[in-house]
């Protein structure tokens, strides 16, 4: 056993014993006036308001280490399993708000900075947001992390600490620019570094045989090129219930070697530049959120994540059962975020074997019991492949292993369809031809031992389609974990006002069981409770828009209906199905067709992977049409767009609270879950939406009088694409065709002519994959009801509470408890208190 020269080896008695801290206001802004003067060394002239932040958030960070502390004995004390979600991606948004909630010193501290002449809403504005994901799946991750710290679940995060998070988005001249996100350089007050947990992990080299003294055969990785991991821990609190869990992000730091070796051979300059590729590997997320095939950088940022967490895990468990593993398959569990960290299945196999002498049957035995598997996507272009020789040169024991694996996986096909020589093809991990791939997602279905889809409509799906052979060979592994958000974020404290009522109303227990809200429904045949829930989204529309006028120069008027379609830039989102509706509006008020009109103001938000031309352009056409309805005094007081720059987790607070209208309207079959959509409903917007992921249950819930449904559903897309023929449904619609005639005469492109013909040929090409012609004219008559039922306030609000009131399964918490009871199956582990 080797001695880590930066930990002292035995305990030091009373070094860490403090009285506990105060959760009154005084002392909160005591402490926070000692960090501002003292830690950060500023005074009443030196007012950055960067420190003034940074010093409340040290304050409360204080008070979550103490109960941190506490969660952690406990969860020793126990001995019990735990689940460690593996994930590339963890998109938290900022963190000073959510922990003032959670630690229930919010309305408190807020009033106290006040007193100093603070306003609590500008100091939580310094922060950046931690971008550390692209969309749903990122965020889906920090919600998870929230409902287990809620639920008193033994879990921890497992990430990468990206050095620039998800790139910031301007627009300049109608185009998107990428600018990189340097969220770290004024320091993360919410991280504690420990590099005195620093793993190493190895890249390149090869296998080595060698027999052990008793004759058995062993392989070592040697001649490696090795890069260190080192652990910054975030703490990540439950609501009011003194848990705080722990998020591990991994950076990536040289190792000490290139000192002795280049530095002495007289290549200074060489060993250094070989430092700054190790550290380039947490350099920056990948800001594609559907395609990134074939990037070695990514590679070695998916195996460094699940090499240092998996060995961080077993360096724990060896140090209390030694080289004891049978009780290992019991005590943990590792679940994958979509196919990034599939790497933990042949890296757990080899540390294993290789590093704990365990047989390859022992070794499977445990990998198969532990690793579980959440797909996120359908679409084809995201289903990772690593091309084979790539992956042998970086990861050569690895390959060893799934060569090993597919063998054995293979022989299991052959004896259940014997002679089925189609079937082995098509189920090998390895895709056999030219440049054979390593199938990742075949990989995580092989080993783990549960394989999930995030809403009811794309786990049938999986089973039907993409993982049909497999379904047929191990039934019992599949099932649905629909998706759902935290009401603690997205409901408690981004949408105060709204949550006042609702407590005022039946009392605060729906902050964490959310299906309490089902008591609101009674009251939404009160008048007097609907004029309080519609005079409160009256004011959260104002706030949404000072957002809009200060970041996009549009000014939306709180009366008008507030259409909002925000989530990344995609082709079968169909945010060009909304341009074309809103083109379509623009074009009847040019008409003059404006009886009983509802004035509506339209709102885009989200990004477009840098390399993704078409996406790009659908941000250009947006912008440009927004400046022709704001410049043409025609459309005063009926029609706004505006496009917003940089959506990201802190603008969805303000977003979701005003907004009436959620716009969710993939091509059916291509949106696995969504979550935006559930965000939207429990702040009370109605849904305009397609028969596509959750909003098949959303629309359950709410009931289908209370939702917006139009278009084909999955099972017609996929009948009707072989006959589809958008040039005649375009003929046939004079309303599409005077659209799209108004794109192709150059009416949004004054000054340069032609660059919106690509969207005009999409949408009338025959392998339209996402068939946007096919659901024009229901999407239109959807809003007709859409802008009619508002002209109706009562019965909007009515509509609204409604669906409010429906969200309950949405929560995060009903998600992970369903991950609980089915995979997991982890106790609830009480703090141990604070005294
Ligand atoms: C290869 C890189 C990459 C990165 C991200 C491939 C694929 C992805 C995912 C498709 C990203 C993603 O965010 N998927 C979304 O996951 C959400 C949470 O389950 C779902 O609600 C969305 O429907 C799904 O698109």
């Amino acid at each position: 056993m080797h001695t880590n020269p930066l930990i002292i080896s035995k305990p030091v008695a009373g070094i860490a014993d403090l009285p506990a801290l105060g959760m009154d206001a005084t002392s909160i802004v005591n402490d926070f006036r000692r960090y501002f003067s003292h830690t950060l060394g500023r005074d009443k002239m030196c007012l950055a308001a960067y420190h003034v932040y940074t010093s409340l958030a040290l304050s409360l960070r204080d008070r979550l280490v103490e109960r941190w502390k506490n969660t952690q004995y406990a969860y020793e004390e126990l001995n019990c399993k735990r689940t460690y979600y593996l994930s590339l991606e963890f998109l938290m948004g900022r963190t000073l708000g959510n922990a003032m909630l959670n630690l229930d010193v919010d309305t408190a501290t807020s009033e106290a900075l006040r007193n100093l002449g603070l306003v609590l809403e500008e100091i939580a504005d310094q922060e950046n947001d931690a971008g550390l994901g692209n969309g749903g799946l990122g965020r889906l991750a920090a919600c998870f992390l929230d409902s287990c710290a809620t639920l008193q679940l033994p879990v921890m995060g497992y990430g990468i600490r990206y050095e620039y998070g998800m790139f910031r988005q301007k627009i300049e001249n109608c185009a998107q620019l990428e600018e990189p996100d340097h969220w770290l350089r004024d320091g993360n007050p919410w991280e504690i570094e420990r590099p005195e947990h620093t793993l190493r992990v190895q890249f390149g080299g090869r296998s080595e045989y060698f027999h052990d003294g008793d004759g058995r055969l062993h392989v070592r990785w040697v001649d490696s090129s090795d890069v260190m991991a080192v652990p910054y821990d975030i703490p990540i609190p439950g609501y009011r219930n003194g848990t705080v869990n722990t998020l591990r992000l991994w950076k990536a730091a040289a190792t000490d070697e290139f000192n002795l070796n280049e530095f002495n051979a007289g290549s200074y300059t060489e060993a250094v530049a070989a430092k700054n590729a190790a550290e380039h590997i947490t350099m920056v997320l990948y800001p594609n959120d559907s395609s990134e095939n074939g990037k070695e950088l990514r590679l070695r940022q998916q195996y460094f994540l699940a090499s240092a967490s998996l060995q961080d895990v077993l360096r724990n468990w060896t140090a209390v059962h030694g080289g004891n593993f049978s009780q290992f398959a019991d005590k943990n569990c590792f679940q994958l975020n979509d196919t990034h960290p599939t790497c933990a299945v042949p890296e757990l196999m080899r540390l294993l074997m290789d590093e704990h002498r365990l047989t390859w049957d022992q070794a499977w035995n445990i990998t198969r019991h532990t690793v579980a598997y959440t797909n996120h996507t359908l679409l084809p272009e995201a289903l990772e492949r690593w091309p084979v020789r790539m992956f042998g040169r970086l990861l050569p024991r690895l390959l060893e292993i799934i060569r090993e694996i597919n063998a054995r996986f293979i022989t299991e096909v052959a004896l259940r369809w014997p002679g089925d020589i189609d079937r082995q093809r098509r189920m090998s991990i390895i895709e056999e031809g030219d440049d054979p791939q390593i199938r990742m997602a075949y990989l995580a279905v092989v080993a783990g031992c549960s394989v999930n889809g995030v809403a009811e409509l794309h786990s049938q799906l999986l089973q039907k389609h993409l993982f049909h052979d497999f379904f047929e060979l191990f039934p019992t592994k599949f099932n649905n974990k629909t998706n759902g958000v935290t009401p603690r974020r997205w409901l408690a404290w981004s949408n105060p006002r709204l949550a006042a009522l609702i407590t005022r109303t039946i009392g605060d227990g729906w902050i964490t069981a959310l299906d309490q809200l089902q008591r609101l429904a009674p009251h939404a045949d009160n008048p007097a409770f609907r004029a309080e829930w519609h005079a409160i989204k009256l004011a959260n529309k104002e706030d949404l828009a000072k957002m809009v006028e200060r970041d996009c120069g549009i000014r939306f008027a709180s009366g008008a209906l507030f259409d909002v379609q925000v989530k990344r830039i995609h082709e079968y989102k169909r945010q060009l199905l909304n341009l074309l509706h809103v083109i379509h509006l623009y074009d009847r008020i040019k008409r003059g067709d404006t009886a009983n009109w509802t004035p509506r103001c339209v709102l885009i938000g989200g990004k477009a992977a840098p390399g993704y031309q078409m996406a790009k352009r659908i941000i250009k056409l947006a912008c440009s049409v927004a400046r022709v309805i704001h410049e043409d005094p025609a459309t005063d007081g009926l029609l706004k767009l505006a496009f917003l720059p940089d959506y990201r987790v802190s603008a969805m607070e303000v977003i979701c609270a005003g907004t009436d209208l959620s716009e969710q309207i993939s091509t059916a079959g291509k949106e696995a879950s969504g979550t935006g959509n559930m965000k939207f409903m429990m702040n009370g917007a109605l849904t305009i939406g397609t028969l596509d992921g959750a909003n098949i249950e959303i629309r359950e819930e709410a009931g289908a009088d209370n939702f917006f449904l139009f278009g084909l559903t999955a099972e017609e897309v996929e009948s009707q694409r072989s006959s589809y023929d958008p040039d005649a449904i375009i003929a046939a619609d004079e309303d599409l065709t005077r659209v799209l005639r108004l794109i192709s005469a150059g009416h949004f492109s004054l000054f340069e002519p032609g660059i919106f013909e690509p969207i005009v040929q999409a949408v009338s090409n025959p392998y339209d994959p996402w068939m946007t012609a096919a659901d024009f004219r229901s999407y239109i008559e959807a809003q007709q009801r859409v802008a009619q039922t508002y002209r109706d306030r009562d019965s909007w609000t009515r509509m609204s509470i409604l669906n409010t009131a429906a969200s309950g399964k949405f929560s995060s918490d009903r998600t992970i408890l369903d991950y609980n009871r089915d995979i997991w199956r982890l106790p609830q582990v009480p703090a141990w208190p604070v005294k």
